[in-house]
């Protein structure tokens, strides 16, 4: 049985490979899982037959069998947690990577994503101007505070683990920010996540379907 994920058919990201099927085309494509990508329409996304897989109607899901998943954090762990490639043996080390999974999530992910949505949608707004430093000054303590604890190493806790896969998909929603630059040593540990040979698949996969549903 192949693993099933879906994913937008038409991506508002433009290829960028921003929305949250890449970090599960990452995760699979890190533990050698092939897979197949159904695309949903914004539309399909709301009908009962993406509810029953999801009940708040997003993309992803993962199916494989009788299983079905949605959140990312939890499929990408059940990913982590069947296949070899994602989490260290050793229990110590294993909920160390995991931690981070969460800290990705729960810690970084909501300013990052508080701030998109202002870039995005609040511009025209007339608290825009003042709203803007305050969040842009969340997502700063967030990044210095990563900085610090990344020092010189390469990834968070010792080898590459579903923790750095999860914080450099967060990460990367702040591309377009320009924030990145300010720390370098973050920046380059994006870099270094988007340089995995896994991830550049998982990439031009979800680039394709973006490349072929504007061809259509
Ligand atoms: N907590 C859930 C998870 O981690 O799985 C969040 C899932 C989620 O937000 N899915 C979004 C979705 O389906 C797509 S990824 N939205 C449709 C809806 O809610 O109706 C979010 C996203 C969308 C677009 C961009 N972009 O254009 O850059 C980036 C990220």
């Amino acid at each position: 049985m192949t693993i099933t994920i879906t994913a937008f058919e038409r991506s508002p990201d433009g290829g960028k490979g921003l929305a949250r099927d890449t970090r599960v085309r990452w995760a699979l494509e890190e533990v050698g899982q092939p897979y197949q990508v159904r695309p949903v329409s914004f539309q399909a996304l709301k009908e009962p037959a993406h509810l029953a897989l999801h009940p708040f109607g997003q993309i992803p899901t993962f199916e494989d069998g009788d299983l079905t998943l949605f959140e990312t954090g939890a499929i990408v762990f059940h990913i982590a947690q069947r296949y070899t490639g994602l989490l260290p043996d050793d229990a110590n080390a294993r909920a160390r990577a995991i931690t981070w999974m969460f800290a990705a999530l729960n810690t970084l992910e909501p300013p990052i994503v508080e701030l998109g949505m202002a870039l995005l949608f609040e511009r025209d707004k007339s608290w825009y101007a003042a709203r803007l430093p305050m969040l842009q000054d969340r997502v700063r303590v967030r990044l210095g505070e990563l900085s610090r604890r990344l020092g010189d190493a390469d990834w968070l806790d010792g080898a590459f683990s579903a923790g750095d896969l999860m914080m450099v998909t967060v990460l990367r929603r702040l591309n377009a920010s320009g924030l990145l630059d300010e720390y370098p040593d973050v920046a380059a540990y994006v870099a270094r996540g988007e340089a995995r040979p896994a991830f550049r698949r998982a990439f031009d996969a979800q680039l394709a379907v973006f490349n072929a549903a504007s061809r259509s």
